[in-house]
């Protein structure tokens, strides 16, 4: 038996096993958007042409040493692929290096990931289990020595096809490594291993850019954001909340469609559905995370600049010099303080709360937390407001205190007495659990709007509340368009499932339902307004949403933006009422465009691409730390 597959060569053979299963979970397990059978393809070959190249490494090295490579690359690879297709069911995108690094040590992560893994995965392990059988033991028969020539030809052959890959790749979209920013298209294109050698490489280019920064950038950014971001007139609402303390709630993975909306004919947020009454409701707020996920979200909403496309700015830039909202308000005398039961190193909040200028952080350790009062990723959310209030009613007035939320969390699990509404039924069990734990969460605000008044703390305070990020990701879509009785989830969908909610809370004041459309960038300015703080020379891309002078767009981290018409995302122009597709950008190489097409908002896609390459700018350069925020 060895003999023959001697005469097959065992690199040529781990190629063959270590490519077809990564094709399979290219194709089967990974829910990448084919659109046309060029893309078919690439996808196809791409996961054989990588294994050729890596494996046949293996005959430039003597003897023995050639069977140990095969092996210990087919376990790297084969863990590689399956930490992706972990990561990527919790959250339906790729493993960066920052994000490995941040995540890998957050124990937290493990019942998401526990969660995720499934018993016909072990099929993802085969491969493996033959190449050790095959070359456990010293196989004699299965070392190669080939003459010098040949392995210089076997080595022009892989690198060849790699070449061929890549050509075909970027003919299919045309400067690819140079707009990488969706890890979609690089992974259908170049695979996820070539993925990870092509992040390592920005990564290590990117932290060279601080190094080499100076503050001339600035002055475009700042001729810039006068231009097209500042909007310092002001409204009848400036000052109405001065001096009151400012109660900040992140709502983990809430998404805007539960609100007024039902399950089996039931009100999932009856609360917050009060709420929008007596509060200024935004109906069409999205937010604008990526791979940071909570973390950027407070990384937006205090410094209204853009999170990174990818890693999160919370553990690569920490050290930043930055303008932020507590910062801010301490100079009006704020005291600042965020509540949040879990480890304080998680998304690195310990180092990156003393950059924001938060004075006290609750985490963990402030917390009574045992087996009967966690759930999921810890402390339930009404354990964690009631357990928070004794330390709020000691915090020195005034104060702007942040709460983040944990229980409607992925996987979203719920303990049976907390359960007060149906689940949904459909093949995914994340969505179907996701109505109990939102609802829990509506209940655990009501319950902590109580104690607020109780203790006197509501009538002197504003309380704001905000989704961080969508809970339920791609992945489940079929599902997602099961029970918004839609025949599928298109793009144009997948942009409005990217609102979360956004309440503002003054007590004693009349509410309105705002349907500007607006985001998280927005946040810091809005409340500064409210709060009275004239803030002119501030440098931030978002501006108040009650101002007059907004920008006619809010752009999304990957690009995509929405107006008041219409909705760009993935190359497509869609009506921003009716999801119709209105026009469509080609790619360059196309040489004919359609002549009845004419695209009147490219000028926007040109500005969303610019200015978040400035606020990139700032964060990789750290070049606040050449400006004079005080003058
Ligand atoms: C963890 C919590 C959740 O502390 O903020 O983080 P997420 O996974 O949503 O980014
Ligand atoms: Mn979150």
């Amino acid at each position: 038996m060895f003999q023959r597959i001697n005469k097959v060569n065992l690199y040529i053979l781990a190629s063959l096993l270590f490519g077809t299963k990564t094709y399979i979970v290219y194709r089967f397990f990974f829910n990448i958007n084919l659109e046309n059978y060029m893309q078919e393809f690439i996808l196809f070959i791409n996961p054989f042409v990588t294994a050729f190249l890596v494996f046949a490494i293996s005959i430039w090295l003597k003897d023995t040493k050639q069977l140990k490579y095969i092996r210990y690359v087919t376990l790297l690879g084969t863990l590689i692929l399956y930490f992706n297709l972990l990561f990527y069911r919790n959250f339906g995108d790729f493993l960066t290096l920052p994000v490995l690094f941040q995540r890998s040590n957050a124990a937290d992560l493990g019942s998401s990931t526990i969660a995720s893994m499934k018993v016909m995965d072990i099929f993802l392990f085969l491969d493996l289990i033959i190449i050790w059988y095959l070359t456990k033991k010293d196989r004699q028969a299965l070392i190669v020595d080939f003459p010098y020539k040949k392995k210089l030809l076997v080595l022009s052959m892989s690198v060849l096809f790699l070449l061929g890959n890549y050509i075909l790749a970027e003919i299919e979209r045309p400067q690819l490594l140079q707009r990488g920013f969706d890890r979609e298209y690089l992974v259908k294109n170049i695979g996820v291993f070539n993925f990870h050698v092509y992040d390592i490489f920005q990564q290590s280019r990117l932290q060279a850019q601080r190094v080499f920064a100076d503050g001339n950038e600035l002055y475009d950014i700042e001729n810039y954001i006068d231009e097209y971001a500042s909007d310092n007139e002001k409204t009848e609402l400036f000052g109405i909340a001065e001096g009151k303390n400012l109660i900040f709630i992140t709502l983990e993975s809430l998404q805007s469609f539960v609100i007024n909306n039902t399950l089996d004919g039931e009100e999932i947020t009856p609360f917050l559905n009060s709420l929008i009454d007596e509060s200024y409701y935004f109906e069409n707020f999205y937010h604008q995370t990526e791979q940071g996920k909570t973390s950027d979200s407070e990384f937006i909403m205090e410094n209204s600049l853009y999170p990174l496309p990818s890693g999160a700015a919370y553990f690569t830039h920490s050290k930043n010099t930055l303008h932020s909202t507590p910062q801010i308000l301490a100079e009006s005398g704020y005291t600042s303080a965020v509540f949040h039961a879990n480890n304080g190193s998680f998304w690195n909040r310990n180092d990156m709360y003393e950059t924001l200028g938060i004075d006290h952080f609750y985490d963990i350790e402030a917390y009574e937390v045992n087996e009967s009062n966690s759930v999921g990723w810890g402390l339930k959310d009404k354990e964690f407001f009631e357990q928070s209030m004794k330390y709020l009613t000691t915090l020195p007035e005034p104060y702007y205190a942040r709460f983040l939320t944990l229980t409607n969390h992925h996987p979203f699990e719920l303990d049976e007495e907390d359960a007060t509404i149906g689940q949904f039924d459909s093949n995914s069990r994340t969505l179907n659990q996701y109505f109990q734990t939102v609802r829990y969460l509506d209940e655990s605000l009501e319950e902590f709007f109580d104690l607020l008044k109780e203790s006197g703390v509501y009538e002197n305070s504003i309380i704001v509340m905000m989704g961080d990020h969508y809970g339920i990701s791609d992945f489940h879509d079929r599902s997602m368009a099961l029970y918004l009785d839609k025949e599928e989830i298109t793009p144009y969908d997948h942009i409005q499932l990217q609102r979360v909610p956004f309440f503002i809370h003054i007590p004693g004041h009349d509410g309105e339902v705002i349907s500007t459309v607006s985001g998280q960038v927005d946040v810091k300015p809005t409340l500064l307004h409210l709060l009275g703080v004239d803030d002119s020379n501030d440098i931030s891309f978002g501006t108040n949403i009650f101002g007059p002078n907004r920008k006619e767009y809010l752009a999304l981290r990957d690009g995509s933006f929405i107006t008041d018409d219409y909705i760009f995302t993935k190359d497509v122009y869609y009506d921003r009422q009716t999801g119709e597709e209105i026009a469509r950008v080609h790619n360059e190489s196309d040489n004919e465009s359609d002549p009845d097409v004419d695209l009147p908002y490219s000028d926007i896609k040109d500005q969303v691409d610019e200015e978040l390459l400035y606020s990139d700018r700032i964060i990789y350069g750290d070049l606040f730390r050449f400006h004079n925020f005080s003058d």
